[in-house]
């Protein structure tokens, strides 16, 4: 398949119409498509009327789509729908808002490859990976559609006689959503099925690299029959729309995904408000080794959690904690995998590995390497990836060479800082004690992983890591949707994704008693037992 193929890859071009602003192109290029916000059920310009591009980062002549530039303005007007929304839907019984949720879910599944092949587009992952990403999507629509029949409160014995006593969960109001780029359909799922089968109306804000995915994400949603205004999608930057969401006083919840730098200014400014946050921030997940592991198998995990999507997820591996004495096996296996990686356009079925979202993402990648070269000693990688490769020009994108660093110590800056990208640091220690201090030695808890064969070890590693996740003989990433997503320290602020726990986030308890005795009982007093 050659790059103009990839360039022709169908896209939506449903909005093109009603929006109807398209630039002036070159006749050889194909006219880009523009898409609008979805606010109050209707797809509609930016008062502003900004657009900005979205490319793709395997291939930057390749534009996606054209998208608009939100304002406050604009955010206030989807606030207002979704305000407006509210009392119908939180008034509709929540296992026929699970039906929606289904209706979501299955609309996903039919669509799914279209949907996969659009986010290796926009965001670069492999197809493969993408598909994975899409499923995620589809796993927290049925799992919460589900809670529409469930979303259980406590139903408890009162100390009283003829007294009843319970609790149920309640939506809270309009909650806004602010995305990230690398799981840009699993994260938005992740964050508005809980909120919407819960009762509650959704402004949801999509990172600037990824707006066809949102797109993409919101037609669907209102196909599945999402009542007009329930979810608005307004596209932008963070500081025009992210800040208003945050802002707005009618905004009651915000859940956000990224890094721990925007995830605290979020905090600071919504706590002004008294706002609810639910943070899911940023990782420096690491993968002990011990001597007794199986190495072939741990090097399995350890490539695919550092250079699966690109190095590019929250929980990535970044560090291998590995006993002294099999440091030189696995290196030397490490090595030879991450050599034979290819790099390419996720499209393509042979590549391993696509490209990093833009070329920022590079920059920063690029710096972390000279701190890198500084602290330990490079053995494969520590460049972009250019020239022809396998038939593909890789100049026209954003590639990185996988890159593995040795001699690494915990406290190094590549082994403490956030990279968001293919940069691996291996650390060297003497037992699984000092295993254990150098996994802990950070200011982030995400997840966390062991290969050891020895089930003592194991279930010490399961207890001891200051982390949200742990793995057990497999790598750092594939968390399910049902099970808590989230971590402890800087990764968060006590929060949960997935799982039922996700409801806590969108939902307030409300704690009913009813008396039937038909006289005045009085609580932690009318019981007591005389003398
Ligand atoms: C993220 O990187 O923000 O466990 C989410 C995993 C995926 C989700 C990652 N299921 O790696």
């Amino acid at each position: 398949m050659s790059n103009s193929r990839l360039a022709s890859e169908p896209i939506s071009t449903a909005l093109a119409g009603p929006v109807g602003r398209v630039a002036r192109h070159h006749r050889a290029v194909p006219a880009v498509p523009t898409h609008g916000l979805f606010i109050g059920g209707e797809w509609v310009e930016s008062v502003s009327g900004d657009t900005f591009d979205s490319r793709n980062p395997a291939d930057r002549l390749d534009v996606v789509g054209r998208f608009q530039g939100g304002t406050a303005a604009d955010v206030a007007r989807a606030v207002r729908a979704a305000e407006a929304a509210l009392p119908g839907w939180r008034a509709t019984p929540a296992p026929r808002r699970g039906e929606v949720l289904y209706r979501f879910g299955q609309l996903m599944v039919e669509h799914k490859e279209r949907l996969a092949r659009a986010m290796t587009r926009e965001m670069g992952k492999v197809l493969v990976e993408a598909r994975g990403d899409v499923q995620e999507g589809i796993d927290i629509a049925f799992l919460m559609a589900g809670e529409g029949r469930r979303s259980f409160g406590d139903t408890v014995p009162s100390e009283l006689p003829d007294k009843w006593a319970m609790s149920i969960r309640q939506p809270i109001g309009v909650v806004g959503v602010i995305t990230p780029w690398n799981f840009p359909m699993a994260i938005p799922c992740w964050k508005m099925m809980p909120a919407l089968v819960t009762g509650n109306t959704v402004v949801f804000k999509p990172a600037s690299d990824t707006p066809h995915c949102a797109t993409l994400l919101a037609e669907l949603m209102a196909e599945a029959g999402f009542p007009p205004g329930t979810v608005n999608l307004v596209t932008g930057s963070g500081t025009d729309v992210g800040d208003a969401i945050v802002e707005s006083p009618d905004v009651q919840v915000i859940s956000f995904t990224g890094s721990t730098a925007t995830g605290k200014r979020i905090a600071e400014r919504a706590a002004r408000r008294l706002k609810r946050v639910s943070l899911e921030l940023g990782g420096k997940n690491a993968i002990v080794v011990l001597a007794d592991a199986d190495l072939d198998l741990a090097t399995d995990g350890i490539l695919w959690s550092a250079f699966g999507t690109t190095g590019q997820r929250c929980t990535a591996c970044s560090r291998v904690i590995v006993e002294q004495a099999v440091v030189e096996p696995l290196i030397e296996r490490l090595e030879a995998r991450a050599r034979a990686l290819r790099l390419g356009p996720g499209l393509e079925p042979e590549t391993d590995v696509g490209p990093l979202i833009n070329e920022a993402a590079r920059e920063k990648v690029e710096r972390y390497i000279e701190v890198g070269l500084r602290e330990g000693e490079l053995i494969v990688g520590g460049q972009r990836a250019t020239g022809m490769r396998g038939g593909f020009d890789l100049d026209r994108g954003q590639f990185f060479e996988p890159t593995i660093f040795r001699n690494v110590k915990p406290m190094d800056r590549i082994a403490q800082e956030e990279i968001f990208g293919p940069v691996l640091s291996v650390i060297a220690v003497p037992d699984y004690e000092a295993a254990l201090v150098a996994l802990n030695q950070t200011r982030y808890g995400l997840s966390g992983a062991i290969y050891t064969q020895n089930v003592n070890t194991a279930f010490r590693a399961m207890r001891d890591f200051e982390t949200g996740i742990v793995y057990v003989n497999a790598g750092t990433i594939g968390a399910e949707t049902h099970l808590p997503f989230g971590g402890i320290k800087e990764t968060g602020n006590g929060h949960r994704e997935a799982g039922h726990v996700a409801l806590d986030t969108y939902t307030e308890w409300k704690s009913i008693y009813v008396d039937f005795s038909g006289r005045l009982q009085r609580a932690q007093i009318d019981n007591q037992t005389s003398g």
